[in-house]
């Protein structure tokens, strides 16, 4: 099992990925290229599964060198959590909706909730899991809040892609 974090530059994919996995965290270069992501594991029931740190992309189509490795990356992944910023929703939605598009496992992490509080931004994140039709979980990557139910949700992806 192979999960992806995926989303624009800057949203907290590493944040998460170090809440997600232990201490057997391999960086690597990606094959010829000088961008760099992380691997590493985590426990999902009784197994063990394989999470990548996928370098931030804007699009699917490739306009940067982290985004064809993005794009490569998607290629072998089972499931993508794509990590939103939920300060700059309308934005990161672009990549979403071409995820959604590739009809990818996929669950959604609200990320940087706190901030979005602070400024009063307000999101209706049942309405938005219902457009989307995909689980939407709000997180804290920095604090740990949401993860537990992120995860506790990813068997719901899961489940659904192999129907
Ligand atoms: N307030 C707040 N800050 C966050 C949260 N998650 C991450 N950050 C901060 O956001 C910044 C970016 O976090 P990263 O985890 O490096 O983001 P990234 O998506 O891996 O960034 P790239 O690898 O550059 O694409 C850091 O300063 C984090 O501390 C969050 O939930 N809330
Ligand atoms: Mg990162």
């Amino acid at each position: 099992m192979k999960i992806l974090l995926m989303g624009n530059p800057n949203v907290g994919k590493s944040a998460l990925f170090s809440r997600l996995t232990g201490v057997n965290v391999i960086v690597s270069n990606y094959p010829g290229t000088t961008v760099e992501f992380k691997k590493g594991t985590m426990k999902l029931g009784e197994q063990w599964a394989e999470v990548i740190d996928v370098p931030g992309a804007y699009t699917l189509e490739p306009t940067t060198k982290a985004e064809e490795i993005a794009i490569e990356m998607l290629k072998n992944g089972d499931v993508v959590i794509n990590v939103v910023d939920a300060t700059n929703l309308e934005r990161n939605l672009y990549l979403t909706l071409q995820l959604l598009e590739r009809k990818m496992p996929m669950i959604i992490a609200l990320n940087i909730w706190d901030d979005a509080k602070h400024k009063g931004i307000i999101i209706d994140v049942e309405r938005l899991e219902k457009l989307l039709n995909t689980p939407v979980v709000p997180t804290v990557a920095i604090t740990g809040e949401g993860i537990k139910k992120l995860v506790s949700r990813l068997p719901e992806v899961l489940c659904a892609s192999t129907n």
